[in-house]
Order: C-alpha cells, then sequence, then structure tokens
C-alpha cells in the first residue's frame, strides 16, 4: 500500500517550515480530475508555444494528465494540471480566429496535415468544456523565502512531484532544490509556476509524492537533519615554529617537524653532462 510521505516528521527533522500557500498559482482545494485517457482536447505545442495542437490524455496522476500531440512521437509527452490555461476543449482555438497547426516534429508530409487532422477528431471522444477548470489568480509579487518547504516537479521526470526547498530568490524567480539529491535536477522558475506546489499539495490531491532521496555525500542530502545553526568548519591550527615548513594535507599536525635536510654543493666540481655549470 502506498504510505503518504509524513510532511510534520520531515518538517521537525529539519527545523524547517513549509512555504504558505499564498506563495503559489494553485487552487487551495484539490481539483476533480474527470478527463478519461484517450480523450482529446487542445493544447499549446510546448515546443513551439505559438501553435495549437490536438493532444490525446495519455494517462492521468491525481489533477494531472500526460498529454501526447496527434502527429507527434511518444517522446515528447508533457504534464499539464485540469486547471492549466494551455489546454481548450475542441474547437477553442477556431472559436478565437485561430487554426490548429501540425505539432513540431509532426511525421508526415506537411500537406498531408488537414486530412491527418479530419481523421484525427472523426469519431473522436472529445473531452467536454465542463471538466476544464479555471486557471487560479496567481500571487502578485514573489512572496518565498529561503529555506521554505514545497512539493515541485521534477523536470527531468517530469510524472514525478517532490520533496523540494526553495534553495535562493531573485527577482521574480526562485531557485527549487531538490532535498536529498545532487543539484543535477534543481532549477530557477517564476513564483508564478505551475509546476511547483504548497506542502500536502500531493497528498491532498491523490497524487503521489516523492520523498527526499538518499545521497549523503557534500552537498547531497543536505536538506536532511540540518541543525538550526551550522558552526563554520575549524581553522587549521596555526604553527608558531618552522614557517617555512608547509605540511601536507595528510601530515599529522600533532607530530614535530623534521629536522632540516642540508644539502651541500661542491662549487668546483664537475656535475656531468646534464648540469649546466655557466650559471
Ligand atoms: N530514476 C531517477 C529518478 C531521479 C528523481 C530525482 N528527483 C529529484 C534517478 O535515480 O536518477
Amino acid at each position: 500500500t502506498y504510505q503518504p510521505f509524513d510532511w510534520e516528521e520531515y518538517l521537525r527533522e529539519t527545523n524547517s517550515v513549509p512555504a504558505p500557500q499564498t506563495c503559489f498559482k494553485q487552487s487551495p482545494n484539490p481539483q476533480i480530475n474527470e478527463f478519461k485517457v484517450g480523450m482529446k482536447l487542445e493544447a499549446l505545442d510546448p515546443r513551439n508555444v505559438t501553435s495549437t495542437c490536438i493532444a490525446t490524455v495519455i494517462s492521468i496522476l491525481g489533477p494531472r494528465l500526460r498529454l501526447r500531440l496527434d502527429g507527434s512521437d511518444n517522446k515528447n509527452d508533457f504534464w499539464r494540471l485540469v486547471d492549466s490555461s494551455e489546454i481548450h476543449p475542441i474547437g477553442h482555438c477556431e472559436k478565437s480566429g485561430g487554426m490548429l497547426q501540425p505539432p513540431l516534429g509532426f511525421r508526415m508530409n506537411a500537406s498531408s496535415w488537414p486530412m491527418f487532422l479530419l481523421k484525427t477528431l472523426n469519431g473522436a471522444e472529445m473531452a467536454p468544456s465542463k471538466i476544464f477548470q479555471k486557471e487560479p489568480t496567481g500571487p502578485k509579487a514573489n512572496l518565498f523565502q529561503v529555506g521554505q518547504k514545497l512539493e515541485a516537479v521534477d523536470k527531468k521526470n517530469p510524472q514525478l512531484i517532490c520533496c523540494a526547498t526553495v534553495g535562493a530568490v531573485k527577482n521574480d524567480q526562485i531557485h527549487v532544490t531538490f532535498d536529498g539529491w545532487r543539484g543535477a535536477f534543481d532549477y530557477w522558475c517564476k513564483y508564478d509556476s505551475r509546476d511547483i506546489f504548497p506542502v500536502g499539495w500531493c497528498a491532498k490531491s491523490g497524487h503521489p509524492m516523492q520523498p527526499p532521496g538518499q545521497k549523503n555525500n557534500s552537498g547531497a542530502n543536505r536538506f536532511r537533519f540540518r541543525p538550526a545553526f551550522t558552526a563554520p568548519p575549524p581553522t587549521p591550527p596555526v604553527s608558531s615554529t618552522a614557517p617555512e615548513i608547509v605540511q601536507s594535507p595528510e601530515a599529522d599536525t600533532s607530530a614535530p617537524p623534521p629536522p632540516p635536510i642540508i644539502i651541500h654543493f661542491r662549487k668546483n666540481c664537475l656535475g656531468g653532462p646534464l648540469v649546466d655549470t655557466s650559471q
């Protein structure tokens, strides 16, 4: 059985606080997902946002839809919330004076697009407009603070929503860092990104949540069990004697320094063919 992540315990362990709901462009109440696998809708092409394409629901996780553009391949699926402003019922584009476009990387000749579109929509199950939800209004300013916890989409594995921390705040952006993972997954996004959620969002909306990673070296696991105050690292001992002797990092600092090595030069001795005697 699926064990929901225990945020309360984790916040205690890490001595941290969640970013308040008011920071996010997310509905405070969970969105009901009435979409079904196979339904068709209109979606902006994520790789070319000026064009509206036909998309099919491939799978469903909580209030999120895994979408694939018709005529595209299966390597460019993307996820949208049921209250995304980037999805609409079929007919919306035409009503607003636009035309449905082939997706970037349309696998057929562009000239076959009109016929492809006709065949794609013929007899298709179209998502009814009543199941599309209105996008919430976001906050007017960046209210996030460094150290606050949140749940965030892993853009490299976009089906995953993971335990994260605000690592930095700059103007209208925040740096999303993933707890227990090396920086490779971290990213900057706008404060009103639809990919970030308040603590508890997954549990409320029936979406799985990824607990912190287990990586333990240097920067990783860096948000687990972080004490409230971290003492600065100890400074190396300062030697009062023999300032000329520089010790290697491995040297045992408790041992007395070795005696100096004395090298004698016999000035009038020819050193052999490899020794330059001109200096
Ligand atoms: N299987 C992947 C998942 C990484 C998920 C990280 N999320 C922040 C991996 O181990 O690389």
